[in-house]
């Protein structure tokens, strides 16, 4: 690993910083849009910044991400999303130079990366960023995101898919997929994540747990009040105990991008 100087330090946190109170900023304007008529529907990612800065620092070319609305911040810090794009996709701008995600046609917050090019050919993908379109119904995300982590598997292991060397490097790259906490109820989230652990694939999970789901809190509908507690069950032994010699914060966030770096490449 590149040795870090101060200056170097510095200003990366500065750099950081900057997003989160980008992303902040960008969030209490387009709600101000939405409230006064301006655009038709609005949803933010405030609260969320500073988890999705650290998962930003994580996702290599190659990977894929296959999230929700709530990701602003990490498509900003990922270099994927303008502030300007953004918005242009906040007031429906039908021109896809302004607003590439999906030209005006879906709702604010729902981000995708080009996986063709204008003649219907493949793009590089793993010289790329991928971000798999949102979707709008809460967990859909999570079956795509086991869909392409288990390319991946694939693509190391099936001789033949071994030619596609513009689509991945041997199966080594990851997906990321996003969730918010009220969605872990939802049946593809289960079904999701029993295949991961079943089929060993290169996923990882981050659940945005801001306790509540609109406005009903997480004791209403998760086990234990708690996601974390109620997944524990799935974590495999040898990984708890290779975990508990590694002093890290006890975050879930901190937890997964831990498992990135340590165990899915
Ligand atoms: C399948 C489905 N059911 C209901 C909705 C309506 N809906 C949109 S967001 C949301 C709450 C999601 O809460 P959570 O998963 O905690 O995410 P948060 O917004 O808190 O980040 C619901 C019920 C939907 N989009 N899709
Ligand atoms: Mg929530």
């Amino acid at each position: 690993m590149e040795k870090l100087s101060f200056d170097n330090f510095r200003e990366e946190v500065l750099q950081d910083y900057r997003w989160v109170c980008i992303s902040r900023e960008a969030s209490l304007l387009g709600r101000k849009e939405v409230l006064t008529g301006k655009a038709k529907f609005g949803i933010f990612g405030d609260g969320k910044e500073v988890a999705q800065v650290a998962m930003a620092k994580f996702f290599r070319p190659g990977d894929f991400r296959s999230g929700y609305y709530r990701d602003q911040t990490f498509m900003f810090a990922s270099g994927l999303a303008s502030v300007q794009q953004f918005f242009a996709q906040l007031y429906a701008d039908p021109n896809v130079e302004n607003e590439p995600f999906s030209a005006g046609r879906q709702m604010n917050a729902h981000f995708s990366t080009k996986f063709v090019g204008d003649n219907g050919e493949w793009l590089d993908l793993i010289n790329r960023k991928n971000v798999s379109a949102d979707v709008a119904p809460t967990a859909g995300q999570m079956v795509r995101g086991l869909g392409l982590a288990a390319a991946s598997k694939s693509f190391r292991n099936v001789k033949e898919l071994q030619e596609f060397s513009h689509l991945s490097d041997n199966g080594n790259e990851v997906c990321f997929c996003t969730i918010g906490d009220a969605s872990t109820s939802e049946g593809h989230f289960w079904e999701a994540i029993n295949a991961a652990g079943v089929l060993q694939v290169p996923l990882v999970v981050f659940v945005w747990d801001d306790g509540y789901g609109i406005s009903v809190p997480k004791k209403y509908q998760t086990t234990k009040g708690s996601i974390s507690e109620a997944l524990s069950g799935f974590q495999k032994k040898e990984e708890k105990e290779k975990i508990k010699r590694v002093a890290i914060a006890e975050t879930f966030v901190t937890h997964c991008l831990y498992i990135v770096s340590q165990f899915l490449r």
